[in-house]
């Protein structure tokens, strides 16, 4: 039988395991990438692990979160460790400014066929141009970088069959939020989504790369399009028609599960306050009166989304409406310059929008927190509550055309009312100027690594014993999201800074969090469904391990929360019958025992609520690899100490 676009990616990286769904393998990376905000630990692991120079066959280091560097040195000090901490180890160094990871990357970096492993949850926007890219914690992306292999689950695949073809105003975003209304942000746990039918070759790349992005929440391993004649049009004009190949599916390849979009009908949507699933079509709630808009994020930033935007300002004589405010990101220098050079600035300018940096900016909360209670509309990809910097704003997510159309407006509006559609053409050739990117030198020897105040060590946690046992902290509903357990916005310069940005854990929920979990000497956490979904900040576990947090308990995890928690040493444990979530409260004792044979494959714990005088079963499905790595205390002991 032929193969799909997913299994000649993975079975063609295949290093332990045998291909099959379900299965226990690990594949080797050929690409990686950090960024600032989840780089300074993956540095100082990598730093830890004690190998001289990346052997992947490019890593980059991208500064794109904390560009701000407002209220003292903390960023700028993260920016100097990384940089010549790249420059010793062989890695790339994009500096900031130069633009978001994802974008860059595809603009730069990306090769179809290629795997990339990205310390942050958007890194299957290269998806796009036929990579398999995962994101991951930084552990696991350091662990790469020094050769080793990753493990995942050998996933389910998904055939997204497109049928015709995308009608003026809507978006390559409304695709993605039509799908996530229908199979939710916990829809694509385990799977891999893959793009085919008539509807792919209608798809520019960064078209490709919004969907592929986004797929993320759906809480997919990974999203991928084939490699077509698109893909090699879209490199050509990057300079570098030889890293095309063309990668499709056989003829007869088998899939899964087939789900279908006709593009011909689908209209404009939009997600709604708090959840990237939370879809309606844009004309069901058109009128709503906005606050703010906000375009760029990895999503939708590039030289197409803007020009679009510009385009619509331009050709319609239009001002941004008075009552609200919209900002622009450009995705990447690229994008910036050679939209400054065609005039699509200057009609962003004279239409009143405010340009930000070529960076994540608000899209994290840094900077441009709407006002209190305001309706902020997006062309982001997550929304969760709080995330924007205000707590009770209404954040939405939607396309560059819907966002453009609010901004004019100044009230939801279905972009098919503005009437002429600009015909934004891709370039034949992008503007390629690669010198914001710092390849390592030939000789690394005098480098001094340098490491501010703000960059603090590596907490290491001792191995498992026997038996834990402590109270529940906290109890949680269901979809908590890393930006609950570690929030970033106003804490994210502390990222380097563990003891500190343990302050922030679960602040938003429980302002004293911290000082109950340090004064009780840790303890436990009890969770709903889709714990720990969103983010790949392995801070969400790395933090809570600092606070002596052993075991978190819950319904269902996100994959990458699930596998940081391990690389941390914390038992991510589900309960076997979900009914008994309801029989723990916060305070409760707990205690878990005989956990040496309990780590064992197939194996059920027995927990004892000591406070309510019952015992609980709990589940695992830890591969043997990830068993040893809990009882060692983490990943990176484990791997220090001589595993793969
Ligand atoms: C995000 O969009 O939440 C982030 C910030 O890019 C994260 C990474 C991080 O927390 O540093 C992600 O998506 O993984
Ligand atoms: Fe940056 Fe936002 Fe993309 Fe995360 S989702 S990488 S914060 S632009």
């Amino acid at each position: 039988m032929g193969k799909n676009v997913t299994q000649k990616l993975i079975d063609g990286h295949i290093i332990s395991g045998q291909p099959g769904k379900g299965n226990e393998i690990s594949i080797k990376m050929d690409q990686t990438i950090t960024q600032d905000a989840t780089g300074t630990m993956a540095c100082l692991q990598f730093e830890a692990m004690g190998v001289d120079k990346v052997k992947t066959k490019k890593s980059v280091s991208y500064v794109d979160h904390n560009t701000l560097q407002y209220g003292g040195y903390e960023n700028a000090d993260d920016h100097k460790y990384l940089q010549t901490v790249a420059a010793k180890h062989g890695i790339f160094f994009s500096r900031p400014g130069n633009g978001i990871c994802h974008q860059v990357h595809l603009e730069r970096f990306g090769v179809p066929g290629d795997t990339l492993l990205g310390s942050d949850s958007h890194t299957p926007t290269s998806g796009g141009i036929g990579m398999l890219a995962i994101g991951a914690g930084g552990l696991d992306v350091a662990v790469a970088m020094g050769g080793g292999a990753f493990g995942l689950t050998y996933p389910e695949v998904v055939l997204v069959n497109l049928k015709g073809k995308l009608q003026p105003w809507v978006s390559a975003k409304d695709i993605i939020l039509e799908l996530l209304r229908r199979l939710t942000v916990k829809g694509g746990v385990g799977k891999v989504f893959e793009y085919g039918g008539e509807g792919v070759k209608s798809l520019t790349v960064p078209e490709r790369a919004t969907i592929t992005n986004m797929g993320a929440e759906l809480g997919a391993t990974t999203s991928v399009f084939p490699s077509d004649d698109v893909t090699r049009e879209f490199l050509k004009a990057q300079g570098r028609e030889s890293d095309w190949s063309e990668l499709t599916a056989d003829a007869g390849a088998a899939y899964d599960e087939t789900v279908e979009i006709d593009l011909d009908t689908l209209e404009p949507m939009i997600a709604l306050p708090h959840m990237p699933d939370n879809v309606k079509k844009v004309t069901e709630i058109a009128g709503l009166k906005v606050d703010q808009v906000c375009i760029g994020s990895c999503t939708n930033s590039s030289y197409r989304d803007l020009m679009l935007v510009a385009e619509t300002f331009e050709k319609g004589g239009h001002k941004v409406c008075p009552e609200l405010n919209l900002t622009i990101s450009p995705g990447s220098r690229q994008v910036l310059e050679m939209i400054s050079l065609n005039n699509g600035l200057a009609s962003l300018i004279k239409a009143g929008a405010r340009i930000l940096e070529s960076a994540c900016g608000p899209c994290i909360g840094n900077g441009q927190s709407p006002p209190s209670g305001g309706v902020s509309l997006r062309t982001f990809n997550r929304n969760f509550k709080g995330r924007s910097g205000t707590p009770n704003a209404q954040v939405y997510l939607c396309s560059p055309e819907t966002a453009a159309a609010a901004a004019i407006n100044g009230v939801v509006t279905d972009p098919r009312t503005l009437g002429e559609f600009p015909d934004v053409k891709m370039p034949e050739t992008f503007l390629v100027d690669d010198s914001m990117v710092i390849a390592p030198p030939a000789d690394p020897s005098g480098v001094e690594v340098l490491k501010g105040p703000n960059i603090q060590a590596l907490p290491i946690q001792p191995p498992l014993g026997d038996s834990l046992s402590g109270k529940v902290l906290i109890k949680l509903g269901d979809d908590i999201t890393t930006d609950d357990i570690t929030p970033a916005g106003v804490w994210l310069k502390y990222r380097s800074n563990v003891p500190k940005y343990s302050e922030s854990v679960f602040s938003a929920i429980d302002p004293d969090f911290h000082k109950k979990a340090l004064e009780a000497g840790g303890g436990f956490v009890i969770g709903g469904e889709n714990y720990g979904q969103g983010s790949s900040r392995e801070h969400a576990a790395l933090c809570p391990m600092y606070l002596g947090i052993k075991a978190v308990i819950t319904k269902s995890f996100a994959r990458i929360h699930k596998a940081n928690l391990i690389n941390f040493g914390i038992l991510p444990l589900v309960f076997d019958n979900p009914a008994d979530f309801d029989g723990i409260d916060a305070g409760d004792e707990l205690e878990l025992n005989d956990l040496t044979a309990g780590l064992e494959p197939g194996v059920t714990l027995t927990l004892k609520n000591i406070t309510k005088g019952r015992e609980i079963k709990l589940r695992h499905d830890y591969a043997p690899i990830q068993t040893a790595m809990i009882r060692a205390g983490g990943r990176l002991n484990y791997t220090v100490s001589g595993g793969a």
